[in-house]
């Protein structure tokens, strides 16, 4: 007899009388035998089942795995400017969840204190890849052989840090600041002999940006060294801290102090918008006419606020400084990661603008550069 029919003869006498003819310990002997098979079969389809997970196991593409996200600190130094709004919006946009990377953003507020515990932090959060525009170029040595020491590679964007020892960082992405000054002073030395003004006659003061950062050190270098080529009077050099609020006001006492002041050097957009109020609520006029009276402003940047102030006649020149750098950090990023050959030093491209076309182009070092004559167009065509 087989256990089926064993088992298929005891459910007849359990159906048909549950106290039937079978006594109890052959009834045990059936219920023992009877279990058996069950479980046998609960065994069996077991292990079939589980051997057949396993035998499923490498085919399965559809498994959920967590994506993994490239993790950045971007430690930006504030947001003092246009030019520093449009790029830090820059780097967001380029280094986005979409593109892969898990942005930890932190804003110094122009403070160098909080710039360094913002970057221990990350040290702190083992971030893969640090980003840092620092404020000033020194006093980095510190949190970046702390840096070095976790194995974190850091990227320096737009201004440079001065440490002894440039392995401290692994890629740097920004402008050559003495470059920007250098053309805006031979622009102004060509247009000044076109409108036969007398280079001994051009008093100019600069107004210069945060003290100690590289687009500062760069730009006003640049003046004083074009002032003794020249032979132009600088009449004074002020910091006004990259603002607009700062520019008017240093621009008040100026325009007390020096009367005769005809060229204003101003080292970014938001500092000449601060210097035109002061002009305007001076009575007097920012133009290019400076042989009867009118101030000429020359402004770096070229963002969108200091664009239309050039499209009123209010900004003579004005050098670009490309802020979407975001981009570049990306792809150094990424070939940092790949082990790929990379560039340590990059910068990106800008161009010159001027309020009218005068002046096409100057030399430098050999180098002609065009300079862009702004349109409406043109302004209306810009990414910020
Ligand atoms: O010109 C200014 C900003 O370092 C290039 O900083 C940057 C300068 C830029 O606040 O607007």
């Amino acid at each position: 007899m087989t256990g089926t029919e064993f088992f298929l003869i005891e459910r007849k006498h359990d159906i048909s009388d549950p106290r039937s003819a079978v006594k109890l310990p052959e009834r045990q002997t059936f219920i023992r035998k009877a279990l058996i098979l069950p479980v046998v079969m609960i065994i069996f389809l077991a292990l079939t089942f589980a051997s057949g997970c396993s035998e499923k196991k490498p085919q399965e593409t559809y498994k959920y795995v967590p994506k993994r996200y490239v993790s950045v600190g971007f430690s930006q130094l504030g947001a003092e400017s246009d030019w520093r709004v449009a790029n830090t919006e820059s780097v967001k946009r380029a280094l986005s969840r979409n593109n892969g990377f898990n942005l930890n953003f932190s804003d110094a507020q122009q403070k160098q204190d909080k710039q360094i515990v913002a970057i221990r932090g990350f040290i702190q959060q083992r971030v893969d890849m640090i980003v840092m525009a620092p404020l000033m170029e020194t006093g980095w040595e510190g949190v970046l052989n702390e840096a070095r020491d976790a194995g974190i590679p850091v990227v320096v964007m737009d201004r440079m840090v001065k440490t002894g020892d440039d392995s401290l960082f692994t890629a740097w992405v920004g402008s050559d600041f003495y470059r920007e000054g250098a053309l805006a002073c031979a622009w102004l030395n060509k247009y000044i002999s076109l409108n036969e003004v007398s280079q001994n006659s051009v008093r100019i003061v600069d107004i210069q940006g945060t003290l100690g950062a590289t687009s500062q050190i760069g730009r006003t270098d640049s003046l004083r060294d074009s002032c003794e080529h020249y032979g132009w009077k600088l009449l004074v050099s002020v910091p006004a801290d990259y603002t607009r609020a700062k520019g008017k006001e240093v621009m008040e006492s100026i325009l007390h102090l020096y009367r005769d002041v005809n060229v204003v050097y101003c080292e970014n957009d938001n500092e000449a918008l601060g210097v035109i109020d002061a002009i305007e609520e001076a009575g007097k006029k920012a133009g290019t006419d400076i042989s009867n009276g009118e101030i000429l402003i020359i402004s770096f940047d070229a963002a969108h606020s200091g664009l239309e102030k050039m499209l009123e006649g209010k900004i003579a020149l004005d050098v670009e400084c490309n802020p979407l750098q975001g981009e570049a950090v990306r792809e150094v990023i990424e070939k940092i990661r790949a082990g790929l050959p990379y560039q340590k030093y990059m910068s990106v491209p800008e161009t010159v603008f001027a309020v009218d076309d005068s002046v096409p182009s100057v030399y430098l070092g050999g180098e002609r550069v065009e300079i862009v004559p702004l349109t409406r167009e043109i302004l209306d065509g810009r990414e910020y």
